[in-house]
């Protein structure tokens, strides 16, 4: 069955919902309404990683995810810490988390590999091409698919020689992560050859700009091309969707079930 995993950002910018949640308070009854609405997981994020976001500091980062974390463990819902960095991961695991989602794919900082082998968690490994910063300057691929297909094996392969177990590791192809509209089109076409690594997919397609791309639609008008995309990409294998929307997912994906049986 497909997983949801509902975002939690606890940023100011992040580029949907930046400063909606920025309050702990607000941030963890937002984590405890998509828990309710059927998010297998719970993904706490304190930095945004938008087209030229600034970094944030270890600091201010631990002081906006921890709380949060503290305050959903013990939901019925799986926690996921969305961070590069390691002191972040660290405490956040000591909260209550049990995934990593790192965008950097345990390239971003060097103690990650390790803690996260240590502390048997599960860890994301998503496909980003440059930086946050300047990702999205002309990105250039010859096969889109192919680039992903083979930077993710070896990212898996580094991922197993830190000691991280191979079936703790999940997979993304990091949708808008560098990446023009026609390559996400066509990494979100061309899923199934991602499957063939044979570990879970993660794809977060929620509210990205390649659905403005299509029609126009601002950030906050996107729900639609969120579920068209994310059905399609469940129907191409996708084990975890990582979207804002869980209720209205929730439900596309129920009824995508009961159509194709
Ligand atoms: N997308 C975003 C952030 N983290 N992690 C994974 N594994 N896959 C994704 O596609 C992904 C991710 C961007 O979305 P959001 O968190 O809403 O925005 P921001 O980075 O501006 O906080």
């Amino acid at each position: 069955m497909t997983e949801l995993m509902g975002v939690v950002n606890v940023t100011p910018d992040s580029f949907s919902d930046g400063g909606l949640y920025l309050d702990p308070e607000a941030a963890i009854a937002h984590g405890r309404e998509l828990a309710a609405a059927g998010a297998e997981i719970l993904d706490v994020g304190g930095e945004s990683t938008r087209p030229g976001a600034d970094p944030v500091g270890e600091e201010e980062e631990l002081r906006r995810v921890v709380p949060v974390i503290r305050g959903l463990s013990g939901s019925r819902s799986r926690i996921s810490v969305d961070t590069s960095k390691a002191a972040v991961a660290a405490d956040a695991l000591d909260a209550g988390a049990e995934i990593v989602n790192d965008v950097t794919a345990l390239r971003g900082d060097p103690e990650m590999a390790g803690l996260c082998a240590e502390r048997g968690a599960t860890v994301v490994l998503m496909h980003m091409l440059g930086e946050p910063r300047t990702m999205q300057e002309d990105p250039r691929y010859e096969d889109v698919v192919d680039a992903v297909k083979a930077f993710l094996a070896e990212r898996l392969e580094a991922a197993v020689a830190a000691g991280v177990a191979e079936e703790r590791v999940w997979l993304d192809p990091g949708i808008g992560f560098g990446k023009t509209g026609a390559h996400n089109m066509e990494l979100l076409r061309r899923l199934g050859e991602l499957c063939e690594l044979g570990r879970p997919l993660v794809v977060g397609t929620s509210r990205k700009s390649f659905i403005g791309r299509v029609d126009g639609s601002p950030a906050d008008q996107r729900l639609g091309g969120t579920i068209a995309s994310s059905v399609l990409a469940a129907a191409e294998g996708a084990d975890v969707l990582r979207v804002h929307d869980v209720a209205e997912m929730r439900q596309a994906l129920a009824v995508a079930t009961a159509v194709l049986g």
